[in-house]
């Protein structure tokens, strides 16, 4: 696929996906969701090679200011559920990567954009980051997550009092609320983002896809999430890497994991 509104750039094994719409201030239209669909479905899982993916905005204004409001404002109900369904799937694939995937929040994360933050496994935001879901202001409700992910991140008061408002917050009220790993000035945002994948990328690759899916299953209510940690956990200490990461330990050196 050759994309219109993602740029792709990949160094050092690390990927930085930026959602390139400045004029809109990156807002998802139907083409940008297919995109991301495409790269986190089939482009980045054949990059066996990749530690992980910084996902951020072009320009220095908006991370991603919503689903684009001009576009859904002709969808009927089958239309704007298909449309859901469809945003849901590509987030859960981001949320699903089985390599981190890092948001770098470079200014609005409205609606849609702070439902796809709230994808990423970990969020570094820079000091002019807003957060907030508008939708009920355009009288709809956040129909890619933003619902439960909220929830998850800040519990249920404060995430009830933001869903029904529609306020947005700032980085620092954001970085308080448990929404944000980090809030850094712009220039140290990116190279916090690539200390940690790198960081990530020197552990054992099964291990982090399964701490992933075990995180994500505590999310999922027709999965006991105790339950799937126990299968996962089996898993892992059945691999080459947990031998080697033990032998590691306890020769007091660096392992060298294989994936195996
Ligand atoms: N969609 C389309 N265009 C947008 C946009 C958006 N979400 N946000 C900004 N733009 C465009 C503006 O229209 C403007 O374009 P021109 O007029 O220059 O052509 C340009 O970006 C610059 O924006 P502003 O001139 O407004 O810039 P300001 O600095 O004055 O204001 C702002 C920045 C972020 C405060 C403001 O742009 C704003 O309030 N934007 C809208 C924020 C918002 O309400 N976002 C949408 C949230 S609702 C669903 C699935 C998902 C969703 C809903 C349903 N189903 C499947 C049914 C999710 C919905 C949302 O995300």
């Amino acid at each position: 696929m050759t994309y219109e509104n993602l740029l792709v750039e990949e160094q050092d094994g690390i990927i930085t996906l930026t959602i390139n719409r400045p004029k809109a201030l990156n807002a998802l239209n139907t083409q940008t969701i297919l995109e991301l669909q495409h790269f986190f479905g089939e482009d980045a899982p054949q990059r066996e090679h990749v530690k992980g993916v910084i996902l951020t905005g072009a320009g220095d204004k908006a991370f991603v200011a919503g689903a684009d409001i001009k576009e859904f404002l002709s969808l009927d109900t089958q239309q704007g559920q298909a449309m859901a369904q469809r945003g849901q799937d590509t987030f859960f694939l981001i949320e699903r990567f089985h390599k981190p995937v890092v948001a770098l929040v470079n200014g609005f994360a409205l609606g849609g954009g702070c439902e796809l933050a709230m994808a990423c496994h970990l969020r570094i935001a820079t000091e002019n980051a807003r957060f907030g879901q508008p939708e009920v202001s355009l009288g709809i409700i956040p129909g890619y997550g933003g619902t439960q992910r909220l929830i998850q991140y800040l519990g249920k008061t404060k995430a009830t009092e933001l869903l029904l408002t529609g306020d947005m917050i700032k980085a620092d009220e954001a970085l308080q609320l448990g929404l944000l790993n980090y809030v850094l000035p712009a220039a140290e945002a990116l190279d916090k983002a690539k200390e940690i994948i790198k960081k990530t990328a020197t552990k054992g690759p099964i291990a982090i896809a399964k701490v992933i899916e075990s995180i994500n299953a505590y999310f999922q209510y027709d999965e006991d999430g105790f339950a799937r940690e126990v299968a996962e956990f089996g898993h892992t200490t059945g691999t080459e890497d947990f031998k080697e990461g033990a032998a590691a330990f306890i020769e007091k050196r660096q392992p060298d994991f294989k994936g195996e």
